[in-house]
């Protein structure tokens, strides 16, 4: 279905993609003649009915309550939005737009940072998608919706099975009125390594071609340098640049002078000359106390002439009242998602925000009705996934000492227990803070922040000390990430990399300066086709190929589970998950128009080889499949 919908794109219709691979190789259009797919989505689901799945712990398939999707009219028109502005004016035009704006405008995070942060990104395409209009009719103030981009590229591919840039499409059509936002890691794009320069501009063209219209672009130590090549690109796609600063450290804290008012400051400017289209500030830990809050954006918006938004993280609890201050200095734009998939490590509630501004001029203009009736739908979806809940219970103040992204913590702890470190999280996270200050404390966000953790895990899993480091660093490997991070691969820390420590982690390794990018030989994409298409044996798209470029090794992983089982997208998520009760009967749509019936009616016991029959009904014909029992 993938395939079938590029092709039916509007876009890839009219030519816009490069097709001339295509043209030029007509074989490409000889297909394998298609296999069944009613018995490779059977052969998935008895397999998960069985195994479970990969990753979770098996268990039968809980009983959810139905979804609330708020209904409406499918044959209304979208009623007009930022999408439309953009459109008309264009991406300056739109930043003057903004800037004329007297209330405080949302972007709201629920498709993409909400669930990066609370459920490790791994909302489905489908919870997603059947929410997607509804979103775009009842809430066409937005000013965008963040819903592609920092994890949920590869999350999707190598946990969820799907296609993320068939998500981009489909949302895409399914919401035409509202700004698609993106994370971008800049030169590390979505993934955790710089990548060749000529990988982030084809990466950039197609993510415009495909939907996204505001690029949010940070490099993780703040490097202007670093995100040169991506806002480049965003540029010549004519798209909106959301150049943007992380925000570390503490500036109301006059012992800490690296990061102060000033350097944010000056950062602004930098990014004001280079052509940002709108200054966003990423408080990725929520360390952006209200006060500092209120400093920052009165000094910016008196220091550039350009909208600013505003991310930050609810972890501390003190999420609104920041935004409330930001709101008291300027602010143009807040991040927020819809109250039940808010707060906490996720960014702070849409409702709760709109009422702690009643009586205020600046109160954002959403329908909270509209809000509520989202809410409830994602109250249900959010049960479905209650397996990747971090478990963080109440406000987490501890953030502020030790400063680590809202995404990283439940993934950090994670690690942390694999490596058989669970009952020392507490020196883990104590060490995190350590190495920070021992790398001369640097903007800690993705992959800086893995970086640090990676350091922090090493040194507490081999009882290291950082007096240790520095007397017998000589003998100790440290871990790649490590190695890389002060040889300057991932670019370039502000005021520079500590010496001692670089001179003892490189062990007489050159270090670079210059943009990691530049060095790297670009990447051949018709090659990379001409590959993909000897071992695939279908046609090659252009998202395929950057994807492969990307993540080659996930994005064959993927690859080979499409083949076993076909787009398995199509599922419910408890279906997804858990497989199906004996005696339970499901609908799927595989494609629109086109539903299938399947009823599971028995499960053998397992052969002597470990096998079990699964049997099935399928539109009411018997069916059945053979799985291995991995038990
Ligand atoms: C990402 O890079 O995915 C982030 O969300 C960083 O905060
Ligand atoms: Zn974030």
């Amino acid at each position: 279905p993938f395939l079938e919908n590029v092709m039916l794109h509007k876009q890839f219709l009219s030519g816009e993609y490069d097709t001339t691979f295509i043209d030029k190789t007509p074989e490409l259009f000889v297909f394998p003649k298609r296999k069944d797919r009613g018995t490779k989505m059977l052969t998935y689901i008895g397999h998960t009915t069985v195994n479970g799945f990969e990753g979770l712990k098996k268990k039968e398939k809980p009983d959810f309550d139905p979804l609330q999707i708020p209904k409406v009219n499918h044959l209304e028109d979208y009623p007009r939005g930022t999408k439309q502005i953009l459109e008309e004016k264009g991406p300056e035009g739109l930043s003057d737009w903004l800037k004329e704006q007297d209330r405080v405008l949302l972007t709201d995070t629920t498709f993409r940072d909400a669930h990066q942060s609370l459920l490790a990104t791994r909302i489905r395409t489908k919870d997603l998608l059947q929410i997607a209009e509804p979103t775009a009719k009842l809430l066409p103030n937005l000013f965008s919706v963040e819903m592609w981009g920092g994890a949920t590229f590869d999350v999707a591919y190598r946990f969820l099975k799907e296609d993320p840039w068939d998500r981009l499409l489909k949302l895409r059509e399914k919401m035409p009125n509202v700004l698609f936002q993106m994370l971008l890691r800049a030169s590390n794009a979505v993934g955790y390594t710089n990548y060749p320069d000529n990988v982030i501009s084809e990466f950039v063209e197609k993510s415009a071609h495909a939907g996204i219209d505001v690029f949010r672009i940070f490099d993780s130590l703040n490097w202007i340098e670093g995100m040169i090549p991506a806002i480049e690109a965003v540029r010549k796609n004519n798209k909106i640049i959301e150049a943007t600063i992380c925000y570390t450290g503490d500036i109301l804290d006059s012992s800490r002078t690296k990061y102060d008012l000033n350097y944010y400051k000056e950062m602004a400017k930098e990014l004001e000359k280079i052509g940002a289209h709108i200054i966003g500030i990423k408080d990725m830990a929520g360390l952006l106390k209200p006060e500092a809050a209120y400093r920052l954006i009165s000094t910016l918006k008196e220091t550039v002439d350009l909208p600013i938004h505003l991310h930050t993280h609810d972890t501390s609890g003190n999420g609104i009242f920041t935004y409330a201050r930001a709101i008291d200095a300027g602010v143009d734009v807040v991040d927020v998602a819809v109250s039940a998939m808010a707060g906490h490590t996720s960014q702070p509630s849409a409702q709760t925000l709109y009422h702690a501004l009643e009586g205020s001029e600046r109160q954002p203009e959403v329908n909270i009705d509209h809000y509520e009736s989202l809410s409830r739908y994602w109250e249900g979806v959010r049960n479905y996934y209650g397996e990747f809940e971090s478990g963080m219970k109440a406000p987490h103040t501890e953030v502020y000492f030790h400063e680590m992204p809202g995404g990283q913590y439940s993934n950090l702890q994670q690690q942390a227990k694999a490596v058989g470190l669970g009952d020392r999280w507490e020196e883990v996270k104590e060490m995190f803070r350590r190495v920070n200050d021992m790398f001369g404390d640097i903007v800690k966000v993705t992959p800086s922040s893995k970086v640090v953790g990676d350091m922090a895990l090493f040194m507490v899993q081999n009882n290291l000390t950082e007096d240790d480091i520095y007397e017998r660093g000589d003998t100790i490997d440290f871990p790649d990430s490590v190695i890389e991070f002060v040889q300057g691969y991932i670019g370039q820390p502000y005021q520079g990399f500590p010496q001692e420590l670089q001179r003892i982690i490189l062990k007489g390794k050159e270090p670079i300066t210059v943009r990691p990018g530049e060095l790297l030989d670009p990447v051949d994409f018709h090659q990379i086709k001409e590959t993909l298409f000897k071992s695939l044996h279908r046609q090659i798209t252009s998202f395929d190929a950057i994807s492969y470029a990307l993540y080659p090794k996930v994005f064959m992983d993927f690859q080979k589970f499409y083949e076993k089982y076909g787009d398995m997208s199509v599922l419910d998520t408890p279906t997804f998950f858990y497989g199906m009760k004996l005696g339970e009967e499901i609908e799927v749509e595989i494609e629109q128009g086109k539903t299938l019936f399947v009823r599971l009616v028995s499960i053998s016991e397992p052969r002597p080889n470990g096998t079990r029959t699964v049997y099935f009904e399928l539109n009411g014909q018997p069916r059945e499949v053979t799985v291995t029992d991995e038990s």
